[in-house]
Order: structure tokens, then C-alpha cells, then sequence
């Protein structure tokens, strides 16, 4: 069983209760099973396995309401193997147990996610399968009983909070001294800070801070640092304790409570203004990653956007931090990115370049190598980024040290090419990591863990996935957008969830990859630049220059290289999309509804942003086939006159306004993804006052609340979604203040919850805390990093030798057992 701890006690295994169950319902269970089994081998889904459960119950109501339908609702899956049926049953987030029953007898067992991962193998790969030295990995088998896990599936995602409380006890269990050691080391540049070496017991500590305190009680809490110094030296106490004596005393406080008798508030409040992060390193290589003219080209997309204003926000709240410490150090935020010859009309080949809108932080673009040790002219689809990580992550180490003239106090990664070399540099160096995903590739695509063999010569899951467990259990901490992320839903397991036990036969087996209970795991929603998308009513910000060109990319009535379609009748409202053109972003599935939907198509016109308009002009893919099949769509259903399709716009400030521009029509912001991990647009949408329909399945269904900040809808069954769509147009018809009472009740929501301040004191505070734990659990973590270290020598450089460069012909991808 999974992750909780024990959160379901043995006794209320579902294998246990299976027993009892079967004494209810005995015909009907073995109906049932005989149902399952008399298709063969399969691997079977819980849709499937719902339908045949409800056919075996006649109609009678029963059996999917007793037991065995409890056990199926909550299953995610099954391996079929005659005459077994084993069951990979999820009764809450997180919380799985694995059950094998025998079709005739219905006796069951439980089994362990191993035996599971074999079975299901058997399906794809039955010599692998049954080889008992097939690679199995089990990085929970490096866990023992003193390594801390949450228990319950709603506090998944709280790691932070949990941490402090669990670190308190321990503290107060063990004694000071890792704290003591902790204060010791903390420095910048050679300076230390906070605790001068003279106060090497925590007597001493304790005894200087109680002096400390005595005298700040008779100054006024507005007195200088500068003015009580040489008192705190005198003290052994050095910089980083306030610039006042009031911030000074507050801090003294918070540290006496911890060493008097921790407890998580104080430990909390302490390392939030502990001063530990000056400098922090912020890895995302892929793709074309610039503040201009790179939005909506391939591979590039809210990631860059999230980046760029998380460095601006970071960077306030470390300045606002450094001051509040009393210190003069100089913040400095590094982008490391790929820098690309052939930019394309970007920055992408320009080093070094400033942050916008920010004083102390920089992109740094590193080259990738040819064996040559030349550049790498072209941009790499992030498919096939793999071969060059390792010599990527040697450069940019030596270069950062360079820039900042010593160590990152902090390195966090985007996305699995960047989480990866992040575990790289932060191991080489000794530095807190901190891992964030965007997107986990391996829940976008079906089955994509045992079928990636049929994948692999497009995608290279092999080598993505493999990383992207390396990264997981080398990162100290996880920054997720929503809980769905780490966790899903009642229903649907979440991305990193779905890392728990998977294999990918013929290659590895994950008994334990991830674990959701791990306090790692913190949600940190981002927010969008304010100062962008802000409501279109606030009529004085209004970006009014920018109206005839916006006029002309959505109403011109001639096709250009840059838009085609247009809309007849200008009287209707709009509704709208952007994305960049994948597979995933199901741009084409929202042409296809309109398309189909008479009422819709009535009642308003469709402006879609996304892609190239020439297929000839793309390298990628996947937005080959996307830009093809909206061509075909729109000749198919005839849409010229009700629909505008416009080119990827690189533009934020405009993208903006075009947003705006839409609401003036009083349309809608329509996010109609397969998949999406987080959904930047959808926040954009709503802080412009759009009323927003986006997809039920990721992010977005967490961010929007159905029918009240916005709605949801099943990108799968795309007739009720545009009939959804449609009825709101027709109740707006009927009653225009509803589309005003959604509009509002959207920026509500955004104003709640989705802000990037919020977003940068927990960050940092996560870089704070972990960074402490990091030197309490040294020696745990020492054997994990053996053993991920070997993982990574042995099977990454492997697999990254398969992906082929740039101008090499592919090779066979081989199991790397
Ligand atoms: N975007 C853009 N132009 C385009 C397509 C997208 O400026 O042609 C921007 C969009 O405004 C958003 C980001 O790219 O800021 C996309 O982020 P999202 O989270 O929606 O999706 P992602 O591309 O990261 O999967
Ligand atoms: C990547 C994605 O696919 C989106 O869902 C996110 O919104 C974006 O990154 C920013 O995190």
C-alpha cells in the first residue's frame, strides 16, 4: 500500500474486506470476473471495467452498489491475466493498494506495487517480464522509519508546514546542536553571519542572546543596526539579525523560543528571516527562452513567462529580505538557458541579457557542443534534448561560478531538462535544489510508461522519464502549481502520483519512483504580470494605440501570412484561444466543436491564436500535423466568415490587450487542452475580466471553480462542451448582467489566490527551511544520492547515447538492462 503511513490500518485492506464481501454477493462477483477474464489478457481501464461490472449486474443495482463496485469505482486499473484479475485500486489521493483475484474461487491477496508492475509487464514484455534480474529501481527502499512522510492526502502539498512541525520534535528529541552548526555556517562571500565562531555551545548562544535582548529592550525599535554593533560583536553576534533594533529583537526572539522549546510557528517565522539566500540559479534550457519575439514558437510557451516573472518577483522579495536582515548584500538571479545560434530573429544567440524590469537579474545563455566542441547552430526539440545535458551542465556550472565569483545559495529547475541538470550542478556544488515541473510528459500521453518503446523514436520517454525520477528524488523540494499536480482528484491520479509505481518494460522497473507523501511536495500557485493583464474596464490603462492593429489581425477580411479566416459578422461576440500548436493544447478539437455545432456558430465568431500558418515553415512535429488538420477543418466545415485563425503573437503587452479586446465584444476565453499541468492563459484570461471555459483535466479545473469564477469542460466529449459554451451565450443573451456577474466573479478568484507575491515568500522561505533540513538528515540522504548517482552513471548516460544529435541517423533505442 501506498504512501499515508499507514494511514489505512491493515484491517481495512480491500483485500482483507474481500472476504466478507464475497458472502454478500457471490454470484454476482463471479459473473462479474468471469466477465473480465473471458476477454484474455488485457490491461483493462475503469471506465471498462465500470461498464462490464454493470452489465454483469442484469440492471439490479445491487452489486455496483456494494462492495465490488466500491472496489471498482476506485480502481484505476487492472491487469487481466486468466485466471487473475489484478487491481491497482486508488481509495484516495495517493493512498493505493494492489489486489490479485482469482476469477473462480474470488479468493484474494494482496500484493506489493513489484508483483503488480510484473504482471502488467507480462502484457507487454513477457521475457522481461519474467527475467527475475530485470532492473528494478525502489527509491523507497531507501526510506526507514525515521524518514518523515505525511499520512494524510489533504495535507500532500504542505510539505513546508509538516517539515517545521517534524523538525521541532526532532530538534527537541536530539538537542540544538544541528541547529547550532547550521547558525556557524551561515556566510556570504567569506563574511560570516548571524553567529560568530566564539559562540560554539548553545549555552554560549543562548547566554548572548539573552544579553542581546536585555539591551535591545532600552533602544527605541527604529534605532539603526549600525548605531548596537559593536555591542553584538562583543557578543559574538554578527550582521543579519535586522536592520533595526525592533527587527533585530524579533528575530532574537523567534530563535530563543526555538532553542528554549521549538515548536513549528517560531521555526517558521526564524527561517523566514534567516539570512540564507542571496543567490539563487534558475535552469530552464530548452526551447527559445527570451522576453521577446519567442512566445508560441515550438517548445516555448508559459514556462518562459513563468520564469521571467518569478526572477522579477524573487528578486523583490530578496531585496525586501536582505534589508529587513540589515544587510547590504546584493541580490543576484540567474537564468541559465541554451543559447542558440540560428535565433530567428531572437535574443536567443545574445549571452548575456538583462532581465527586464529587474536590477540584479541576468539570462545566461550556454551552448550546446557539437563532438566538435563547436556551438550547436539549430534550435533541439526538448524530445531530443537528452545528449547534450551532461557537457551542458559542466558548462554552465563553470560559468555561473564565474559570474557570481562563488556558489548559488539556491538552483531550481524547469522541466525535466532542466531538473536534471539542476541535480547535476546542485550536487557538484552542495546546494539546495528545488525542482519545478510545468508539465510531466508522461501523464500526457496514455500508457505511455509500457508502451514507450512504440514512443520512443519520437518522444525518448526513456531517457525523460528516467530523468525526470532522478531529478524527483535528488530535488530537496517541489514547487507544484495546483494539488492536482502532485495528487490529482478523487477521481484521477495526479502527474507526480502517477511516478509512485509505474514500469516501462524492457527498460525499468519503478517499484517505488516517487512517493506524494514526501514533505518535498509544495503548492505555489504563480499568478500573471498585473501590470499586463489587467480588467478591460479600467478604461484609463487601456492600451488604445494598440487598437487598429488589433483591429486588423482579428477583423481585416484578407488572408495574409500572418492570419487567415474572417469574420462576417461583427455583431457577435467572440470567443477565443491561444496556445501554442500541440497535439495536447487540442486547438484543432475546439475548431472541430464549433465546426459542428450549428448554435454556436450562430451565436458567436471563433478567434484562435497558435502555430504557423505553413506547414512548410515549421520543424516541429507535432505542429506540422496541427497546422494540416486546422487547414482541413476549416475547409471541412466551411468556417471562412466565422473564423479568424492568427499566427503564434510573440507580444505580451499586446496579447493583453487583445484579451481585453475580446471581453469589449463580451465574448469568452475558451482553454480547451487534453492536458494541462497548470494553464497560464487561463489566468491571463480571467485577471482581463474574460469569462473563462477551460479543460476539467489538470490546472485548470482547480483554478476555476465550475460555475462560479468561470466553467469547466470535458475536452473529451467536445458536444457538451460547445453546447455548454453555447447556453452561456444564450443565457447572456437573455441576461446580459450574467455575463458581467461571471466576468467579476472570475477576477475574484485570481485576486484570492493567484498572485506572485505570495508565490515568492514561499519560495524562498521552502529555500530557507529545506536548506536547514538538508544538513539534519545528512547521513539518510547520503545513501539516496549513491544510489541515484549510480542510477544515473549507469542507465541515463546510456539512454541519452540512444537520442541522436543533431544530423546523426537514429539508433535503435536497446533496453539498457
Ligand atoms: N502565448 C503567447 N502567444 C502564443 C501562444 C501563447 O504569448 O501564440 C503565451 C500565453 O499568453 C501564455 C503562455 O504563452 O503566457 C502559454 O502558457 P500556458 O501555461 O497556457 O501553456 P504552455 O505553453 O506553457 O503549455
Ligand atoms: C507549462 C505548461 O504546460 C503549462 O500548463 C503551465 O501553465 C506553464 O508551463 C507554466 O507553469
Amino acid at each position: 500500500m501506498a504512501g499515508g503511513g499507514g494511514l489505512m490500518r491493515r484491517s481495512d485492506s480491500i483485500a482483507d474486506m474481500m472476504p466478507e464481501a464475497l458472502r454478500q454477493s457471490r454470484y454476482h462477483m463471479k459473473r462479474c470476473f468471469q466477465r473480465y477474464v473471458a476477454g484474455g489478457s488485457r490491461l483493462m481501464k475503469k471506465p471498462q471495467l465500470l461498464d462490464e461490472l454493470h452489465r454483469s449486474a442484469d440492471g439490479g443495482k445491487d452489486i455496483a452498489e456494494g462492495f465490488l463496485g466500491y472496489v471498482i469505482s476506485s480502481t484505476h486499473e487492472a491487469v487481466v491475466l486468466p485466471p487473475f484479475v489484478n487491481f491497482a485500486v486508488r481509495t484516495n489521493p495517493g493512498i493505493w493498494e494492489y489486489i490479485k483475484v482469482h476469477s473462480a474461487d474470488l479468493t484474494a491477496q494482496q500484493i506489493t506495487p513489484s508483483q503488480y508492475l510484473k504482471c502488467k509487464e507480462i502484457l507487454f514484455d513477457q521475457e522481461w517480464a519474467q527475467d527475475d534480474n530485470s532492473l528494478e529501481v525502489d527509491f523507497g527502499a531507501l526510506d526507514d522509519l525515521s524518514t518523515p512522510r505525511l499520512t494524510l492526502p489533504s495535507s500532500i502539498g504542505n510539505g513546508l508546514h509538516f517539515l517545521s512541525r517534524f523538525m521541532s520534535s526532532k530538534l527537541a528529541g536530539a538537542g540544538m546542536k544541528p541547529l547550532l552548526e547550521y547558525l556557524l555556517a551561515l556566510s556570504h562571500r567569506g563574511e560570516s553571519l548571524m553567529v560568530g565562531d566564539t559562540l560554539d555551545t548553545v549555552s554560549k548562544l543562548q547566554t548572548a542572546l539573552l544579553l542581546a535582548e536585555v539591551f535591545l529592550a532600552g533602544l527605541r525599535g527604529d534605532t539603526p543596526y549600525q548605531k548596537f554593533e559593536h555591542k553584538f560583536q562583543e557578543w559574538g553576534l554578527e550582521r543579519g539579525w535586522g536592520g533595526t533594533a525592533e527587527a533585530c529583537r524579533e528575530t532574537i526572539s523567534c530563535l530563543s523560543e526555538v532553542l528554549q522549546a521549538p515548536d513549528p510557528a517560531n521555526m517558521d517565522r526564524f527561517f523566514s528571516r534567516v539570512p540564507s539566500v542571496f543567490s539563487i540559479v534558475i535552469f530552464s534550457i530548452h526551447g527559445y527562452f527570451g522576453q521577446e519575439k519567442v512566445l508560441g514558437m515550438p517548445d516555448t510557451g508559459g514556462q518562459v513567462v513563468y520564469i521571467l516573472d518569478q526572477v522579477r518577483a524573487l528578486e523583490e522579495e530578496l531585496l525586501q529580505r536582505i534589508e529587513q536582515q540589515g544587510l547590504d548584500f546584493t541580490p543576484r538571479i540567474l537564468v541559465l538557458t541554451r543559447l542558440i545560434p540560428e535565433a530567428k530573429g531572437t535574443k536567443c544567440n545574445v549571452e548575456i541579457e538583462p532581465v527586464e524590469n529587474t536590477r540584479h537579474s541576468t539570462i545566461l545563455r550556454v551552448p550546446f557542443k557539437t563532438e566538435d566542441g563547436e556551438d550547436l547552430p539549430q534550435w533541439v526539440s526538448r524530445f531530443d534534448i537528452y545528449p547534450y545535458l551532461e557537457r551542458y551542465a559542466e558548462d554552465s556550472c563553470a560559468k555561473i561560478l564565474e559570474m557570481l565569483q562563488g556558489k548559488p545559495d539556491l538552483v531550481i529547475g524547469n522541466y525535466t531538462d532542466g531538473n536534471l541538470v539542476a541535480s547535476l550542478v546542485s550536487r557538484k556544488l552542495g546546494v539546495t535544489q528545488g525542482t519545478i515541473a510545468h508539465a510531466l510528459e508522461k501523464t500526457k500521453y496514455e500508457d505511455s510508461d509500457v508502451k514507450w518503446r512504440d514512443m520512443d523514436h519520437k518522444y525518448h520517454f526513456s531517457c525523460q522519464f528516467t530523468a525526470d525520477m532522478i531529478a524527483m528524488n535528488t530535488s530537496d523540494f517541489i514547487i507544484a502549481s495546483t494539488y492536482q499536480e502532485i495528487a490529482g482528484s478523487k477521481e484521477k491520479p495526479g502527474q507526480y502520483e502517477s511516478h509512485y509505481a509505474f514500469t516501462m518494460p524492457g527498460l525499468c522497473r519503478f517499484a517505488t519512483g516517487i512517493n506524494v507523501f514526501d514533505p518535498k511536495f509544495n503548492i505555489a500557485a504563480p499568478g500573471a504580470d498585473q501590470s499586463i493583464y489587467f480588467p478591460f474596464t479600467l478604461k484609463q490603462k487601456r492600451l488604445t494605440d494598440l487598437h487598429p492593429q488589433i483591429e486588423e489581425l482579428v477583423y481585416s477580411k484578407e488572408d495574409n501570412d500572418e492570419h487567415i479566416g474572417y469574420l462576417e459578422d461583427r455583431s457577435k461576440p467572440v470567443i477565443f484561444s491561444m496556445a501554442r500548436l500541440d497535439k495536447v493544447k487540442n486547438i484543432t478539437g475546439l475548431v472541430e466543436w464549433y465546426g459542428q455545432n450549428k448554435r454556436l456558430r450562430d451565436l458567436v465568431n471563433l478567434v484562435v491564436v497558435g502555430g504557423l500558418l505553413d506547414p512548410s515553415q515549421s520543424k516541429d512535429r507535432e505542429e506540422i500535423e496541427e497546422i494540416n488538420k486546422m487547414h482541413s477543418l476549416i475547409n471541412k466545415y466551411q468556417l471562412k466568415g466565422q473564423i479568424r485563425w492568427i499566427k503564434a503573437q510573440t507580444d505580451r503587452v499586446r496579447n493583453g490587450e487583445l484579451y481585453r479586446c475580446i471581453a469589449d465584444t463580451r465574448g469568452a476565453f475558451v482553454q480547451p487542452a487534453l492536458y494541462e499541468a497548470f494553464g497560464l492563459t487561463v489566468i491571463e484570461a480571467m485577471n482581463c475580466g474574460l469569462p473563462t471555459f477551460a479543460t476539467n483535466q489538470g490546472g485548470p479545473a482547480e483554478i476555476i471553480v465550475n460555475d462560479v469564477s468561470g466553467f469547466h469542460i470535458n475536452p473529451l466529449d467536445g458536444k457538451e462542451a460547445s453546447n455548454k459554451i453555447a447556453d452561456f451565450f444564450q443565457k447572456c443573451k437573455e441576461d446580459p448582467m450574467y455575463w458581467n456577474k461571471m466576468s467579476t466573479d472570475g477576477l475574484q478568484r485570481i485576486y484570492e489566490c493567484y498572485t506572485w507575491q505570495i508565490y515568492a515568500t514561499k519560495v524562498l522561505n521552502m529555500g530557507s527551511m529545506y536548506g536547514f533540513w538538508r544538513t539534519m538528515d545528512k547521513e539518510e540522504r547520503q545513501a539516496k544520492q549513491r544510489y541515484l548517482q549510480m542510477f544515473y552513471n549507469l542507465q541515463f548516460r546510456k539512454l541519452a547515447k540512444t537520442v541522436p544529435k543533431v544530423g546523426e541517423r537514429p539508433e535503435q533505442p536497446t533496453a539498457a538492462t
